[in-house]
Protein backbone atom coordinates (compact mmCIF):
# COMPACT_ATOMS: atom_id res chain seq x y z
CA UNK A 1 0.00 0.00 0.00
CA UNK A 2 1.16 3.93 -0.55
CA UNK A 3 2.06 6.07 2.47
CA UNK A 4 -1.15 7.92 3.60
CA UNK A 5 -0.58 11.50 4.22
CA UNK A 6 -0.06 12.24 8.22
CA UNK A 7 -3.62 13.25 8.92
CA UNK A 8 -5.05 10.00 7.03
CA UNK A 9 -6.10 7.76 10.06
CA UNK A 10 -4.05 10.24 12.04
CA UNK A 11 -4.27 9.82 16.24
CA UNK A 12 -4.33 13.71 17.10
CA UNK A 13 -3.83 14.53 20.61
CA UNK A 14 -5.80 17.26 21.96
CA UNK A 15 -4.69 19.93 24.88
CA UNK A 16 -6.67 22.25 26.55
CA UNK A 17 -4.17 24.74 26.82
CA UNK A 18 -6.01 26.10 30.20
CA UNK A 19 -5.45 22.43 31.38
CA UNK A 20 -2.97 20.67 30.85
CA UNK A 21 0.69 22.06 32.46
CA UNK A 22 0.96 25.29 34.26
CA UNK A 23 4.77 26.38 34.31
CA UNK A 24 5.28 29.55 36.18
CA UNK A 25 2.61 29.17 38.69
CA UNK A 26 -0.37 31.66 38.24
CA UNK A 27 -3.34 28.96 38.15
CA UNK A 28 -3.58 28.78 34.01
CA UNK A 29 -2.09 26.43 32.00
CA UNK A 30 0.30 27.87 28.93
CA UNK A 31 2.59 27.39 26.34
CA UNK A 32 5.82 26.83 27.81
CA UNK A 33 3.93 24.02 30.16
CA UNK A 34 2.75 22.48 26.88
CA UNK A 35 6.30 22.21 25.91
CA UNK A 36 7.74 20.71 28.67
CA UNK A 37 5.24 17.82 28.46
CA UNK A 38 5.74 17.12 25.04
CA UNK A 39 7.40 14.33 25.47
CA UNK A 40 4.78 12.73 27.52
CA UNK A 41 2.68 13.41 24.31
CA UNK A 42 5.10 11.97 21.81
CA UNK A 43 5.65 9.13 24.15
CA UNK A 44 2.06 7.86 23.65
CA UNK A 45 2.67 7.48 19.68
CA UNK A 46 0.39 9.99 18.80
CA UNK A 47 0.91 11.72 15.28
CA UNK A 48 -0.08 15.27 16.02
CA UNK A 49 -1.51 17.72 18.60
CA UNK A 50 -4.65 19.86 18.79
CA UNK A 51 -4.26 22.96 21.47
CA UNK A 52 -7.67 24.69 21.79
CA UNK A 53 -7.09 28.20 21.50
CA UNK A 54 -4.25 30.34 22.68
CA UNK A 55 -4.29 34.28 20.99
CA UNK A 56 -5.43 37.22 22.78
CA UNK A 57 -8.68 36.73 24.24
CA UNK A 58 -10.92 38.48 27.24
CA UNK A 59 -11.56 34.84 28.14
CA UNK A 60 -15.32 35.20 28.15
CA UNK A 61 -15.56 31.14 26.45
CA UNK A 62 -11.78 30.72 27.67
CA UNK A 63 -10.43 31.96 24.19
CA UNK A 64 -13.02 30.62 21.79
CA UNK A 65 -13.72 34.08 21.85
CA UNK A 66 -10.83 36.33 19.99
CA UNK A 67 -9.41 39.23 20.30
CA UNK A 68 -6.08 39.59 18.22
CA UNK A 69 -5.64 36.41 15.75
CA UNK A 70 -2.04 37.53 15.10
CA UNK A 71 -0.77 37.16 18.95
CA UNK A 72 -0.80 34.63 21.71
CA UNK A 73 -2.74 35.69 24.87
CA UNK A 74 -0.02 36.93 27.59
CA UNK A 75 -1.95 34.29 29.78
CA UNK A 76 -0.44 31.56 27.34
CA UNK A 77 3.05 33.19 26.92
CA UNK A 78 4.68 34.87 23.67
CA UNK A 79 4.63 34.14 19.83
CA UNK A 80 8.45 33.40 20.85
CA UNK A 81 6.92 30.61 23.33
CA UNK A 82 4.92 29.12 19.85
CA UNK A 83 7.47 29.04 17.98
CA UNK A 84 9.72 26.94 20.64
CA UNK A 85 6.80 24.48 21.38
CA UNK A 86 6.51 24.24 17.52
CA UNK A 87 10.28 23.48 17.06
CA UNK A 88 10.26 20.85 19.93
CA UNK A 89 7.28 19.33 18.85
CA UNK A 90 8.85 18.84 15.27
CA UNK A 91 11.66 17.87 16.61
CA UNK A 92 9.72 14.72 18.27
CA UNK A 93 7.91 13.75 14.92
CA UNK A 94 4.70 15.37 16.36
CA UNK A 95 2.32 17.79 13.73
CA UNK A 96 0.75 21.14 15.17
CA UNK A 97 -2.98 21.58 14.85
CA UNK A 98 -3.59 25.19 15.73
CA UNK A 99 -7.81 26.07 16.34
CA UNK A 100 -8.85 28.93 14.62
CA UNK A 101 -11.92 30.54 15.70
CA UNK A 102 -13.18 32.19 12.24
CA UNK A 103 -16.75 31.97 12.66
CA UNK A 104 -16.90 34.86 15.22
CA UNK A 105 -14.61 37.52 17.20
CA UNK A 106 -14.65 38.41 20.57
CA UNK A 107 -16.58 42.22 21.28
CA UNK A 108 -13.31 43.40 22.04
CA UNK A 109 -11.71 42.61 18.72
CA UNK A 110 -10.41 45.86 16.82
CA UNK A 111 -12.77 44.70 14.21
CA UNK A 112 -15.94 44.59 16.13
CA UNK A 113 -14.92 48.04 17.95
CA UNK A 114 -14.74 49.64 14.57
CA UNK A 115 -17.95 47.97 13.31
CA UNK A 116 -20.15 48.89 16.20
CA UNK A 117 -19.27 52.31 16.35
CA UNK A 118 -21.36 53.19 13.43
CA UNK A 119 -23.00 52.55 10.28
CA UNK A 120 -20.89 54.16 7.97
CA UNK A 121 -17.19 53.21 8.98
CA UNK A 122 -15.15 50.64 6.97
CA UNK A 123 -15.69 47.46 8.76
CA UNK A 124 -19.49 48.38 9.17
CA UNK A 125 -20.81 45.56 7.75
CA UNK A 126 -18.06 42.97 8.98
CA UNK A 127 -20.80 41.77 11.32
CA UNK A 128 -24.01 40.67 10.72
CA UNK A 129 -26.25 43.87 11.60
CA UNK A 130 -29.77 43.78 11.31
CA UNK A 131 -32.76 46.33 11.59
CA UNK A 132 -35.09 45.44 14.65
CA UNK A 133 -38.84 44.66 13.36
CA UNK A 134 -41.37 47.41 13.38
CA UNK A 135 -42.02 46.58 17.38
CA UNK A 136 -38.27 46.41 18.24
CA UNK A 137 -38.00 42.57 18.23
CA UNK A 138 -35.04 40.88 16.97
CA UNK A 139 -34.99 40.58 13.55
CA UNK A 140 -36.04 36.84 13.26
CA UNK A 141 -36.23 33.89 15.76
CA UNK A 142 -32.37 32.64 15.57
CA UNK A 143 -31.53 31.40 19.09
CA UNK A 144 -27.93 31.35 21.04
CA UNK A 145 -25.90 27.63 22.05
CA UNK A 146 -25.33 29.34 25.25
CA UNK A 147 -29.15 30.65 25.82
CA UNK A 148 -31.66 33.20 24.63
CA UNK A 149 -31.64 35.10 21.43
CA UNK A 150 -29.01 35.06 19.00
CA UNK A 151 -29.40 39.01 18.43
CA UNK A 152 -28.11 41.66 20.85
CA UNK A 153 -29.43 44.92 20.78
CA UNK A 154 -26.41 47.60 20.43
CA UNK A 155 -27.74 50.88 21.73
CA UNK A 156 -25.00 53.02 19.79
CA UNK A 157 -25.96 51.72 15.86
CA UNK A 158 -29.64 51.15 16.98
CA UNK A 159 -29.56 47.96 15.34
CA UNK A 160 -29.01 44.28 16.57
CA UNK A 161 -25.76 41.97 16.02
CA UNK A 162 -26.14 38.07 15.30
CA UNK A 163 -24.49 35.93 17.71
CA UNK A 164 -24.68 32.03 17.51
CA UNK A 165 -22.82 31.86 21.33
CA UNK A 166 -21.95 34.43 23.66
CA UNK A 167 -22.99 38.00 23.19
CA UNK A 168 -19.46 38.77 23.53
CA UNK A 169 -18.79 36.64 20.29
CA UNK A 170 -20.34 38.70 17.66
CA UNK A 171 -20.64 36.71 14.41
CA UNK A 172 -18.50 37.68 11.41
CA UNK A 173 -20.16 38.32 8.11
CA UNK A 174 -18.60 36.19 5.82
CA UNK A 175 -21.03 37.87 2.68
CA UNK A 176 -18.78 40.45 2.86
CA UNK A 177 -15.13 39.99 0.51
CA UNK A 178 -12.75 41.99 2.98
CA UNK A 179 -13.79 39.62 6.17
CA UNK A 180 -12.80 36.35 4.15
CA UNK A 181 -9.56 37.91 2.86
CA UNK A 182 -8.75 39.27 6.52
CA UNK A 183 -9.47 35.68 7.83
CA UNK A 184 -7.28 34.01 5.15
CA UNK A 185 -4.53 36.27 6.25
CA UNK A 186 -5.06 35.15 9.20
CA UNK A 187 -4.68 31.54 8.47
CA UNK A 188 -1.64 32.18 6.27
CA UNK A 189 -0.30 33.97 9.37
CA UNK A 190 0.36 30.72 11.01
CA UNK A 191 0.90 28.15 8.00
CA UNK A 192 3.94 30.96 7.23
CA UNK A 193 4.69 30.36 11.01
CA UNK A 194 5.20 26.36 10.29
CA UNK A 195 1.77 25.11 11.73
CA UNK A 196 0.61 21.80 9.93
CA UNK A 197 -2.78 22.18 10.18
CA UNK A 198 -5.71 23.45 11.58
CA UNK A 199 -8.83 22.67 13.79
CA UNK A 200 -11.26 24.77 12.50
CA UNK A 201 -14.18 25.80 14.87
CA UNK A 202 -18.14 25.53 14.04
CA UNK A 203 -17.01 26.06 10.38
CA UNK A 204 -20.91 25.19 9.23
CA UNK A 205 -21.84 28.77 11.19
CA UNK A 206 -19.48 30.77 8.93
CA UNK A 207 -22.78 32.27 6.86
CA UNK A 208 -26.22 32.77 7.20
CA UNK A 209 -29.19 33.48 5.36
CA UNK A 210 -28.93 36.99 3.96
CA UNK A 211 -32.38 37.13 3.96
CA UNK A 212 -32.72 36.34 7.25
CA UNK A 213 -35.43 33.95 7.12
CA UNK A 214 -37.04 32.90 10.55
CA UNK A 215 -35.60 28.69 11.41
CA UNK A 216 -38.68 26.30 11.54
CA UNK A 217 -39.11 24.57 14.75
CA UNK A 218 -37.96 20.81 14.75
CA UNK A 219 -40.60 18.63 14.77
CA UNK A 220 -41.19 16.61 18.18
CA UNK A 221 -40.03 13.45 16.78
CA UNK A 222 -36.73 14.98 16.49
CA UNK A 223 -35.82 16.83 19.32
CA UNK A 224 -33.26 13.64 20.92
CA UNK A 225 -30.53 15.90 20.68
CA UNK A 226 -28.12 14.36 23.44
CA UNK A 227 -25.01 16.16 22.85
CA UNK A 228 -26.45 19.32 24.37
CA UNK A 229 -29.16 19.98 27.07
CA UNK A 230 -33.04 19.55 26.19
CA UNK A 231 -33.43 22.37 28.67
CA UNK A 232 -31.63 24.71 26.38
CA UNK A 233 -34.51 25.99 23.65
CA UNK A 234 -31.71 25.78 20.96
CA UNK A 235 -32.22 22.49 20.41
CA UNK A 236 -36.04 22.50 19.71
CA UNK A 237 -35.10 24.22 16.83
CA UNK A 238 -33.83 23.02 13.05
CA UNK A 239 -31.42 25.72 11.91
CA UNK A 240 -32.11 25.84 8.38
CA UNK A 241 -30.77 29.28 8.24
CA UNK A 242 -28.91 30.00 10.48
CA UNK A 243 -25.55 27.48 9.68
CA UNK A 244 -24.58 25.15 7.21
CA UNK A 245 -25.59 27.66 4.26
CA UNK A 246 -24.77 26.50 0.44
CA UNK A 247 -22.39 29.84 0.20
CA UNK A 248 -19.51 28.08 2.71
CA UNK A 249 -18.73 25.57 0.28
CA UNK A 250 -16.66 28.49 -2.04
CA UNK A 251 -15.16 29.67 1.45
CA UNK A 252 -13.69 26.28 2.47
CA UNK A 253 -12.08 26.09 -1.33
CA UNK A 254 -10.34 29.25 -0.82
CA UNK A 255 -8.93 28.01 2.52
CA UNK A 256 -8.29 24.62 0.92
CA UNK A 257 -6.69 26.54 -1.86
CA UNK A 258 -4.82 28.51 0.37
CA UNK A 259 -3.54 25.25 2.19
CA UNK A 260 -2.36 23.91 -0.30
CA UNK A 261 -0.21 26.41 -1.50
CA UNK A 262 2.14 24.93 1.68
CA UNK A 263 3.46 21.27 2.04
CA UNK A 264 1.57 18.70 4.13
CA UNK A 265 -0.81 20.54 5.70
CA UNK A 266 -4.70 19.41 7.10
CA UNK A 267 -7.80 20.93 7.71
CA UNK A 268 -9.86 19.24 10.43
CA UNK A 269 -13.52 21.29 10.17
CA UNK A 270 -15.82 20.93 13.20
CA UNK A 271 -19.34 20.42 11.98
CA UNK A 272 -22.06 21.33 14.66
CA UNK A 273 -24.88 20.32 13.24
CA UNK A 274 -27.32 17.87 14.70
CA UNK A 275 -29.81 17.15 11.72
CA UNK A 276 -27.22 17.29 9.02
CA UNK A 277 -23.83 16.53 10.48
CA UNK A 278 -23.13 13.54 8.59
CA UNK A 279 -24.15 14.66 4.76
CA UNK A 280 -22.06 17.96 5.45
CA UNK A 281 -19.66 16.39 6.28
CA UNK A 282 -19.78 14.52 3.40
CA UNK A 283 -20.15 17.76 1.22
CA UNK A 284 -17.27 19.47 3.31
CA UNK A 285 -14.39 16.25 2.57
CA UNK A 286 -15.50 14.84 -0.45
CA UNK A 287 -13.36 15.33 -4.01
CA UNK A 288 -10.10 16.68 -1.61
CA UNK A 289 -11.06 20.13 -2.33
CA UNK A 290 -12.20 21.57 1.10
CA UNK A 291 -11.79 20.06 4.40
CA UNK A 292 -9.48 17.07 4.69
CA UNK A 293 -11.62 15.91 7.68
CA UNK A 294 -14.24 16.97 9.85
CA UNK A 295 -14.91 16.61 12.99
CA UNK A 296 -17.81 14.45 13.93
CA UNK A 297 -20.34 14.52 16.43
CA UNK A 298 -21.85 10.96 16.83
CA UNK A 299 -19.76 9.55 19.71
CA UNK A 300 -19.85 13.01 21.44
CA UNK A 301 -23.37 12.12 21.90
CA UNK A 302 -25.05 11.04 25.92
CA UNK A 303 -26.09 7.93 23.80
CA UNK A 304 -23.50 5.40 23.94
CA UNK A 305 -21.42 3.50 21.46
CA UNK A 306 -23.38 0.34 21.35
CA UNK A 307 -22.86 -2.20 18.73
CA UNK A 308 -25.87 -1.59 16.90
CA UNK A 309 -25.01 2.59 16.78
CA UNK A 310 -21.72 1.77 15.71
CA UNK A 311 -23.44 0.07 12.89
CA UNK A 312 -25.82 3.05 12.08
CA UNK A 313 -23.32 5.57 11.79
CA UNK A 314 -21.26 3.79 9.55
CA UNK A 315 -24.18 2.78 7.67
CA UNK A 316 -25.54 6.13 7.55
CA UNK A 317 -22.20 7.28 6.50
CA UNK A 318 -22.12 5.05 3.50
CA UNK A 319 -25.09 6.28 2.19
CA UNK A 320 -24.56 10.21 2.90
CA UNK A 321 -21.06 10.91 2.60
CA UNK A 322 -19.82 7.38 0.95
CA UNK A 323 -16.46 10.03 0.08
CA UNK A 324 -15.98 11.49 3.14
CA UNK A 325 -13.16 11.80 5.71
CA UNK A 326 -14.68 11.81 9.50
CA UNK A 327 -12.08 12.57 12.47
CA UNK A 328 -13.95 10.26 15.49
CA UNK A 329 -13.73 11.70 19.32
CA UNK A 330 -15.36 10.12 21.87
CA UNK A 331 -14.39 13.16 24.42
CA UNK A 332 -13.58 16.59 24.14
CA UNK A 333 -13.59 20.08 26.10
CA UNK A 334 -17.09 20.34 25.32
CA UNK A 335 -19.03 17.30 26.59
CA UNK A 336 -18.57 15.18 29.84
CA UNK A 337 -15.61 12.70 29.64
CA UNK A 338 -17.28 9.65 27.94
CA UNK A 339 -16.27 7.17 31.01
CA UNK A 340 -19.25 9.14 32.75
CA UNK A 341 -21.36 9.87 30.10
CA UNK A 342 -21.34 6.38 29.00
CA UNK A 343 -21.26 5.08 32.68
CA UNK A 344 -19.25 2.80 31.28
CA UNK A 345 -16.93 0.58 33.75
CA UNK A 346 -13.36 0.58 33.85
CA UNK A 347 -13.16 -2.75 32.08
CA UNK A 348 -15.01 -1.35 29.27
CA UNK A 349 -12.34 1.66 28.21
CA UNK A 350 -9.53 -0.50 26.98
CA UNK A 351 -12.62 -1.97 24.47
CA UNK A 352 -13.56 1.42 23.74
CA UNK A 353 -10.22 3.00 22.69
CA UNK A 354 -9.35 -0.09 20.63
CA UNK A 355 -12.68 0.34 18.72
CA UNK A 356 -11.38 3.90 17.82
CA UNK A 357 -8.09 2.83 16.85
CA UNK A 358 -9.74 0.10 14.57
CA UNK A 359 -12.35 2.30 13.28
CA UNK A 360 -12.42 3.96 9.57
CA UNK A 361 -11.27 7.99 9.79
CA UNK A 362 -9.15 9.99 11.41
CA UNK A 363 -9.18 10.21 15.30
CA UNK A 364 -8.96 13.01 18.48
CA UNK A 365 -7.82 12.01 22.29
CA UNK A 366 -9.07 14.28 24.38
CA UNK A 367 -6.12 15.01 27.26
CA UNK A 368 -6.51 12.73 30.70
CA UNK A 369 -8.88 9.96 28.21
CA UNK A 370 -5.76 7.86 28.69
CA UNK A 371 -5.58 7.63 32.15
CA UNK A 372 -9.31 6.33 32.03
CA UNK A 373 -10.47 9.72 33.55
CA UNK A 374 -13.74 10.23 34.70
CA UNK A 375 -15.98 13.80 34.66
CA UNK A 376 -14.62 15.76 37.87
CA UNK A 377 -17.57 17.36 39.88
CA UNK A 378 -17.35 20.25 40.04
CA UNK A 379 -19.11 22.89 42.57
CA UNK A 380 -21.62 25.24 41.65
CA UNK A 381 -18.96 28.17 43.36
CA UNK A 382 -16.51 27.07 41.39
CA UNK A 383 -18.25 27.14 38.02
CA UNK A 384 -16.16 29.08 35.53
CA UNK A 385 -18.34 28.14 31.70
CA UNK A 386 -20.50 29.96 31.41
CA UNK A 387 -23.12 27.69 29.68
CA UNK A 388 -22.91 25.98 32.78
CA UNK A 389 -23.91 29.11 34.54
CA UNK A 390 -26.96 29.19 32.39
CA UNK A 391 -28.37 25.92 32.79
CA UNK A 392 -27.55 25.06 35.47
CA UNK A 393 -28.74 22.21 37.57
CA UNK A 394 -30.17 20.73 34.20
CA UNK A 395 -27.11 21.00 32.32
CA UNK A 396 -23.68 21.49 34.68
CA UNK A 397 -21.65 22.64 31.86
CA UNK A 398 -18.40 22.23 30.41
CA UNK A 399 -16.23 22.48 33.49
CA UNK A 400 -15.63 19.21 34.84
CA UNK A 401 -14.07 17.47 31.59
CA UNK A 402 -11.57 21.20 32.17
CA UNK A 403 -10.42 20.68 35.07
CA UNK A 404 -6.73 20.66 35.43
CA UNK A 405 -4.61 17.42 33.90
CA UNK A 406 -2.98 14.99 36.48
CA UNK A 407 0.68 14.31 36.46
CA UNK A 408 1.80 13.21 39.47
CA UNK A 409 -0.39 11.57 42.41
CA UNK A 410 1.12 12.98 45.05
CA UNK A 411 2.32 16.34 44.36
CA UNK A 412 0.32 19.97 44.96
CA UNK A 413 -1.83 20.19 41.90
CA UNK A 414 -1.49 16.61 40.98
CA UNK A 415 1.78 18.23 39.65
CA UNK A 416 -0.19 20.90 37.33
CA UNK A 417 1.83 23.79 39.05
CA UNK A 418 -0.29 26.05 40.71
CA UNK A 419 -0.99 26.67 44.32
CA UNK A 420 -4.66 27.48 43.48
CA UNK A 421 -5.52 26.31 39.59
CA UNK A 422 -8.54 27.84 37.68
CA UNK A 423 -10.45 24.98 38.49
CA UNK A 424 -10.19 22.61 41.25
CA UNK A 425 -7.60 19.83 40.84
CA UNK A 426 -10.30 16.46 41.06
CA UNK A 427 -9.01 14.47 44.25
CA UNK A 428 -10.03 11.06 42.41
CA UNK A 429 -8.47 12.42 39.21
CA UNK A 430 -4.87 12.56 41.18
CA UNK A 431 -4.79 9.43 42.20
CA UNK A 432 -4.60 8.22 38.52
CA UNK A 433 -2.40 10.50 37.67
CA UNK A 434 0.29 9.72 35.27
CA UNK A 435 3.54 8.88 37.42
CA UNK A 436 1.31 6.36 39.02
CA UNK A 437 0.01 4.93 35.51
CA UNK A 438 3.63 4.48 34.44
CA UNK A 439 4.62 2.67 37.45
CA UNK A 440 2.09 -0.03 37.18
CA UNK A 441 2.13 -1.97 34.28
CA UNK A 442 -1.71 -2.78 33.71
CA UNK A 443 -2.83 0.74 34.33
CA UNK A 444 -4.68 2.23 30.97
CA UNK A 445 -1.84 4.59 29.77
CA UNK A 446 -0.33 2.03 28.66
CA UNK A 447 -3.30 0.23 26.96
CA UNK A 448 -3.28 2.97 24.92
CA UNK A 449 0.30 3.05 23.41
CA UNK A 450 0.22 -0.15 22.65
CA UNK A 451 -3.36 0.52 20.69
CA UNK A 452 -1.67 3.72 19.11
CA UNK A 453 0.81 1.27 17.90
CA UNK A 454 -1.40 -1.51 16.95
CA UNK A 455 -2.93 1.25 14.83
CA UNK A 456 0.19 2.45 12.96
CA UNK A 457 1.12 -1.03 12.48
CA UNK A 458 -1.37 -2.47 10.03
CA UNK A 459 -2.11 0.22 6.76
CA UNK A 460 -5.20 -1.26 7.08
CA UNK A 461 -6.17 -0.03 10.09
CA UNK A 462 -5.37 3.71 9.47
CA UNK A 463 -6.97 4.00 5.65
CA UNK A 464 -8.17 0.65 4.71
CA UNK A 465 -11.72 -0.08 3.63
CA UNK A 466 -14.19 -1.05 6.76
CA UNK A 467 -16.47 -3.80 5.60
CA UNK A 468 -19.18 -6.48 6.65
CA UNK A 469 -19.88 -3.77 10.12
CA UNK A 470 -21.98 -6.58 11.85
CA UNK A 471 -23.93 -5.41 14.83
CA UNK A 472 -25.45 -8.70 16.75
CA UNK A 473 -26.73 -7.43 20.47
CA UNK A 474 -23.57 -6.53 22.11
CA UNK A 475 -21.31 -7.87 19.48
CA UNK A 476 -19.86 -5.34 16.87
CA UNK A 477 -17.83 -6.79 14.05
CA UNK A 478 -16.50 -5.78 10.56
CA UNK A 479 -12.99 -6.08 8.30
CA UNK A 480 -10.18 -3.32 7.33
CA UNK A 481 -8.67 -3.91 4.71
CA UNK A 482 -5.87 -2.40 2.52
CA UNK A 483 -6.09 -4.61 -0.50
CA UNK A 484 -2.83 -6.67 1.11
CA UNK A 485 -3.73 -7.48 4.38
CA UNK A 486 -7.18 -7.96 5.68
CA UNK A 487 -7.88 -7.36 9.65
CA UNK A 488 -10.76 -9.09 11.73
CA UNK A 489 -12.12 -6.82 14.24
CA UNK A 490 -14.69 -7.86 17.18
CA UNK A 491 -15.98 -5.98 19.88
CA UNK A 492 -17.89 -7.52 22.43
CA UNK A 493 -19.64 -4.04 23.90
CA UNK A 494 -21.30 -4.87 27.06
CA UNK A 495 -20.78 -7.61 30.08
CA UNK A 496 -21.71 -10.45 28.70
CA UNK A 497 -19.95 -13.26 27.65
CA UNK A 498 -20.22 -13.67 23.67
CA UNK A 499 -18.73 -15.77 20.73
CA UNK A 500 -18.00 -14.41 17.07
CA UNK A 501 -17.95 -16.41 14.31
CA UNK A 502 -14.33 -15.57 11.89
CA UNK A 503 -14.53 -15.35 8.12
CA UNK A 504 -13.36 -18.28 6.38
CA UNK A 505 -9.66 -18.69 5.82
CA UNK A 506 -6.79 -18.86 8.89
CA UNK A 507 -6.46 -15.60 11.19
CA UNK A 508 -3.65 -14.95 13.84
CA UNK A 509 -4.31 -12.16 16.56
CA UNK A 510 -2.71 -9.47 15.59
CA UNK A 511 -3.15 -8.03 19.18
CA UNK A 512 -0.85 -10.15 21.05
CA UNK A 513 0.68 -7.21 22.89
CA UNK A 514 -2.45 -5.98 24.05
CA UNK A 515 -3.68 -7.39 27.38
CA UNK A 516 -6.96 -9.09 27.49
CA UNK A 517 -7.01 -9.18 23.63
CA UNK A 518 -9.17 -12.56 22.79
CA UNK A 519 -7.15 -15.50 20.75
CA UNK A 520 -9.43 -17.12 17.67
CA UNK A 521 -9.62 -20.52 17.23
CA UNK A 522 -11.29 -22.88 15.02
CA UNK A 523 -13.29 -19.94 13.03
CA UNK A 524 -14.49 -18.53 16.17
CA UNK A 525 -13.59 -16.16 19.00
CA UNK A 526 -14.92 -16.03 22.30
CA UNK A 527 -15.35 -12.73 23.91
CA UNK A 528 -15.64 -12.19 27.89
CA UNK A 529 -17.11 -9.09 28.86
CA UNK A 530 -16.19 -5.81 26.90
CA UNK A 531 -13.39 -8.18 25.63
CA UNK A 532 -12.23 -7.73 21.51
CA UNK A 533 -10.43 -9.43 18.95
CA UNK A 534 -7.98 -8.16 15.96
CA UNK A 535 -6.84 -10.74 13.75
CA UNK A 536 -5.00 -10.44 10.71
CA UNK A 537 -5.51 -13.49 7.63
CA UNK A 538 -2.81 -15.09 6.91
O1 LIG B 1 -18.08 24.37 19.86
C1 LIG B 1 -19.15 24.37 18.95
C2 LIG B 1 -20.38 23.74 19.44
O2 LIG B 1 -21.27 23.45 18.68
C3 LIG B 1 -20.45 23.56 20.93
O3 LIG B 1 -21.01 24.74 21.37
C4 LIG B 1 -21.25 22.46 21.44
O4 LIG B 1 -22.54 22.44 20.88
C5 LIG B 1 -21.38 22.61 22.93
O5 LIG B 1 -20.20 23.10 23.48
C6 LIG B 1 -21.72 21.26 23.50
O6 LIG B 1 -21.66 21.30 24.88
C7 LIG B 1 -16.98 25.15 19.59
C8 LIG B 1 -15.96 24.98 20.70
O7 LIG B 1 -15.54 23.64 20.74
C9 LIG B 1 -16.55 25.45 21.99
O8 LIG B 1 -15.66 25.25 23.07
C10 LIG B 1 -16.87 26.92 21.85
O9 LIG B 1 -17.52 27.37 23.01
C11 LIG B 1 -17.77 27.17 20.64
O10 LIG B 1 -17.29 26.52 19.46
C12 LIG B 1 -17.81 28.65 20.33
O11 LIG B 1 -16.60 29.06 19.77
CA1 LIG C 1 0.59 29.80 33.73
Amino acid sequence: GQKPEWWQGGVIYQIYPRSFQDSNGDGIGDLRGITQRLDYVASLGVDAIWISPFFKSPMKDFGYDVSDYRDVDPMFGTLADFDALLDKAHGLGLKVMIDLVMSHTSDQHPWFVESRADKENDKSDWYVWADPKADGTPPNNWLSIFGGSAWQWDSRRLQYYLHNFLTSQPDLNFHCPDVQEALLDVARFWLDRGVDGFRLDTINFYFHDKELRDNPALPIEERNSTIAPMVNPYNHQYHLYSKSQPENLAFLERLRALTDEYDARACLGEVGDAQRGLQIMGEYTEGDKRMHMCYAFEFLEGRRATASWVKEVFDRLATEAPDGWPCWAFSNHDVVRHASRWDLPDEALPAYVTLMMTMRGSACLYQGEELGLREADVAFEDLQDPYGIEFWPEFKGRDGCRTPMVWQAQAESAGFGAEKPWLPVSPDQAAMAVDRQEADADAILHHYRKVIALRHAHLALMTGLQNDMKADGDLLTFLRDDGEKTVFCAFNLGGAAVTADLPAGAWANAATSLDGAAEPEGGKVSLGPWQYCIAVKE
